[in-house]
């Protein structure tokens, strides 16, 4: 139909003719789709989707979060599949614990709800090198994420063995299983012009060795709009209400994989939260302009336990989700879309088999329409003013529309639901204390050694790359060299560049300085005033990465680490970066696995002195809070490091990266209940700078 044409009443300006016939080739439970939407068992669906990320949270946690997923009307429960934790070492597998996608998927099939795997497996989400194992860095000749034969047969290689694990299990809905939908790569358009013609033919073979895997559910392509035939191509973002130009065939339903339900928390960019309202009209309008599975990334966020977070990403991973990090339901946004999710299912029948029809109520003011031959009909009444109200005639009603509003209309009379009116009422978290560390007897504590060059054995006349060196085995790897200084004047200044993340300068065992980057900019220089002996001085470089990057063209080309290091004084200034240099990879305590219960006899372990070392280990014994509550571990007067409960890690800690208001990015770290026992716990945690452990507690977490 031509555009602009005018049509009077509820027939107004169709824009749409939805093929309405369900496909004849839809084979057995074999899942399908058409213009629509998704068609499972013969039936087109319309379906709500959460991510929620197994590794992200424990298997204890598992069922109540997929429950309260559930009950907060989801159909579907979205999860990447993380390849650097599923084979870390190649050909080493580990599908155990956290690792568990069998168990996982299973829960999801036990509550009854689809499944959805984002199988990458390049993934970025904030995960550590976007998920690729790093021993792919030293497979000769590759280059990541394109078509390039050594990264096509590991990646064929993975993405088979998840399948097959999936198939043997018989989780695809086409066997009876949960799962509906495979993703194959991950937001590839936004690199792919890198990579120049080695680009789009691995678009085509992507997608072909996706389909060939023969799942009997369809693959899709996010962020990607030539996605070949049949994978489909799907939104990511914020505002897929607004800027999705839709699917690149009329055969493809509109799918929205990723619609930011917050922003993550990365060390240098500002925090920031998106209210449920804003969320609630973007998914409104993407149903109402044709949607029909919309994702919500992250529906639960949850943690990034140990070294998983990708570079200067936080610990605790989109705690503003509709459920926060430690698995409470948050209000309003939870109860808001749930209420959404009723009110969009309550129109399914005209949605799915209707026809669409756009009728322009004012300047940004637009309904959207689908009615049925029956008769049948609901309406969508869109405000696309963000300032004012604006009161619209519809069909011959008058309704008040609210800035940045949707109004719902199940019979296309009745206003239900209004995203920008929340009738849900707020909660908030309530943080109490549990148990405080307090006393300095209860700390034992322990030095880690500053190497000196004598000390170390692997030794370069170049500065060398920091992941290549550690190969991800650690965050920490010591630069260290002898430096002759013939003077009488012993005030000199050290200037180091690095590439990132973070650095401790010492000067014959002495602290000089720390200098790093941020989120928005790894680099930096560190120019510290040191004071030298005449004669040799052991120069102890300490470089620290914060995770590594997980976004970007050319990952494996990528460097960290220190690029140029100088000694000016009052006569000279001199280059040192192709000097005699010493390394060692990681801290003693980490070789000692310090945080270990049965490491007790290696290591020795002092009574607490004082907080102001850098570099030291503390540990404390406790017993747990007898009631079945939520930890927090408060790290507020820490400095940087890691920690540790019974040997298992918790995260990075990092409170003395301040935000702009003055506070810490983080102050609690998520203990979940079933990493602790009854009685004797062990608490490990390594400071970096000079935090006090005194000041710890273990807080109980809940909500009011
Ligand atoms: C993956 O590679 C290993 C050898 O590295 C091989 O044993 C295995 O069969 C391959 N798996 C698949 C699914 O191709
Ligand atoms: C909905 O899909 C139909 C068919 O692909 C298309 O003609 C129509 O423009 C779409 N509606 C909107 C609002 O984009
Ligand atoms: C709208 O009003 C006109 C004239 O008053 C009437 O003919 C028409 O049936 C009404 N439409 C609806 C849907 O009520
Ligand atoms: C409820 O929380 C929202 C943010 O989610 C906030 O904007 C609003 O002011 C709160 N309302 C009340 C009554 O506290
Ligand atoms: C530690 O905290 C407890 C409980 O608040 C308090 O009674 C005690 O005095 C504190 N000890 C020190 C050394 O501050
Ligand atoms: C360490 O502290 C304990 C009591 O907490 C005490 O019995 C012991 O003597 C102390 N050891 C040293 C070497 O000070
Ligand atoms: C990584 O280190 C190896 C030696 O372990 C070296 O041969 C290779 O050139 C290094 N690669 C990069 C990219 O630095
Ligand atoms: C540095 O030490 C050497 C050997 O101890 C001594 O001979 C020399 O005079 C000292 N130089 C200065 C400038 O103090
Ligand atoms: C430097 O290190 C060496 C070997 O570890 C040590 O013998 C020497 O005393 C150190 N020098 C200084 C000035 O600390
Ligand atoms: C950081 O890297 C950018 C881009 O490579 C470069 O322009 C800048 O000078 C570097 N900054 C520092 C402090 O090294
Ligand atoms: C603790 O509570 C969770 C739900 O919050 C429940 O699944 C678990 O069984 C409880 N554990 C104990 C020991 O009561
Ligand atoms: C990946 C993606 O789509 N990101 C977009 C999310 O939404 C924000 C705000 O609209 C955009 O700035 C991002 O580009």
């Amino acid at each position: 139909m031509e555009k602009g044409m005018l049509v009077l009443g509820l027939v107004a300006i169709m824009v749409v003719g939805v093929v309405v016939v369900v496909e004849s080739s839809v084979e057995g439970e074999e899942v399908s789709y058409d213009g629509r939407s998704l068609i499972i068992n013969g039936q087109r669906k319309l379906l709500f989707s959460a991510s929620i990320h197994y590794p992200r949270s424990t298997p204890e946690m598992w069922g109540s979060l997929i429950g309260k997923a559930k009950e907060g009307g989801i159909d579907v429960i979205q999860t990447y599949v993380f390849w650097n934790l599923h084979e870390p070492e190649k050909g080493q597998y580990d599908f155990s614990g956290r690792a568990d996608i069998v168990r996982f998927i299973k829960e999801i099939q036990a509550h009854g709800l689809y499944a959805s795997l984002r199988i990458g497996p390049f993934i970025e989400a904030e995960w550590n090198y976007g998920g690729l194992p790093f021993w792919l860095h030293d497979v000769p000749g590759i280059v990541y994420r394109c078509d390039n034969e050594p990264f096509k047969v590991h990646m064929q290689n993975f993405t088979t063995k998840i399948v097959n694990m999936m198939k043997s299990e018989n989780l695809y809905a086409s066997q009876g299983g949960p799962i509906i939908l495979s993703q194959i790569e991950n937001e590839y358009e936004m690199v792919e012009h890198a990579f120049h013609e080695k680009g789009p033919p691995y678009v085509r073979w992507a997608a072909q060795m996706a389909v060939a895997l023969q799942t009997g559910v369809p693959w899709m392509m996010c962020k990607q709009y030539d996605a070949p035939d049949p994978v489909i191509n799907t939104c990511n973002g914020m505002k897929c209400g607004i800027s999705f130009p839709g699917p690149n065939s009329p055969n493809k339903p509109w799918l929205w994989t990723e619609n930011w339900t917050t922003w993550y928390r990365a060390y240098g960019k500002e925090p920031e939260t998106r209210s449920a309202q804003d969320i609630a009209f973007q998914v409104a309008l993407f149903v109402a302009r044709n949607g029909t599975f919309v994702n919500y990334y992250m529906y639960h966020g949850g943690t990034n336990f140990g070294r998983t977070t990708s570079a200067f990403t936080t610990t605790s991973y989109y705690d503003d989700a509709p459920l926060d990090e430690y698995g409470f339901i948050r209000l309003p946004k939870w109860g808001h879309l749930k209420q959404l999710h009723e009110a969009i299912k309550s129109c399914s029948n005209p949605i799915l088999f209707g026809t669409q029809f756009t009728l322009s109520l004012g300047q940004q003011q637009m309904g959207y329409i689908y009615q049925r031959n029956s008769g049948e009909c609901a309406a969508f009444l869109v405000n696309q003013d963000d300032t004012k109200s604006v009161a619209v005639i519809f069909p011959n009603s008058s309704y008040e529309l609210g800035p940045s509003s949707v109004s719902i209309l199940p019979d296309c009379k009745n206003v239900v639901f209004n995203t920008a009116k929340v009738n849900v009422k707020n909660n908030t978290r309530l943080v109490t204390t549990g148990k405080k560390f307090n006393e300095s007897e209860m700390w034992q504590e322990f030095k880690d050694i500053i190497p000196t060059f004598a000390d170390t054995s692997m030794r370069s006349k170049t500065l060398l790359e920091h992941m290549n060196t550690t190969k991800d085995m650690s965050d920490y790897l010591w630069y260290t060299f002898s430096y002759q200084h013939e003077s009488s004047n012993s005030k000199a200044v050290l200037s180091v560049r690095s590439a990132g993340h973070v650095l401790h300068a010492f000067v014959n065992g002495a602290s000089v300085g720390s200098g790093n980057g941020n989120h928005e900019k790894v680099n930096f220089t560190l120019d510290n005033t040191i004071t030298l002996n005449n004669g040799s001085n052991n120069i102890s470089l300490l470089s620290v990465t914060v995770g590594l990057p997980d976004s970007g063209a050319f990952l494996e080309r990528k460097a960290l680490g220190l690029r140029r290091v100088r000694i000016h004084d009052i006569q000279n200034s001199k280059d040192l970066s192709n000097h005699r240099w010493g390394y060692q990879v990681g801290l003693l305590g980490e070789k000692l696995q310090i945080y270990m219960d049965h490491s007790s006899s290696n290591v020795q372990w002092r009574n607490f002195t004082s907080s102001n070392n850098p570099l030291t280990w503390y540990k404390v014994r406790f017993d747990a809070p007898a009631k079945n509550e939520s930890f927090g571990l408060n790290l507020g007067s820490m400095g940087k490091g890691e920690v540790w409960i019974n040997g298992q890690s918790i995260g990075r800690h990092w409170a003395s990266f301040l935000t702009s208001q003055g506070s810490p990015y983080q102050t609690w770290y998520h203990v979940p209940r079933s990493f602790l026992k009854p009685k004797d716990n062990l608490l490990v945690i390594l400071e970096e700078q000079n935090g006090s452990p005194l000041g710890i507690s273990l807080d109980i977490i809940s909500t009011i």
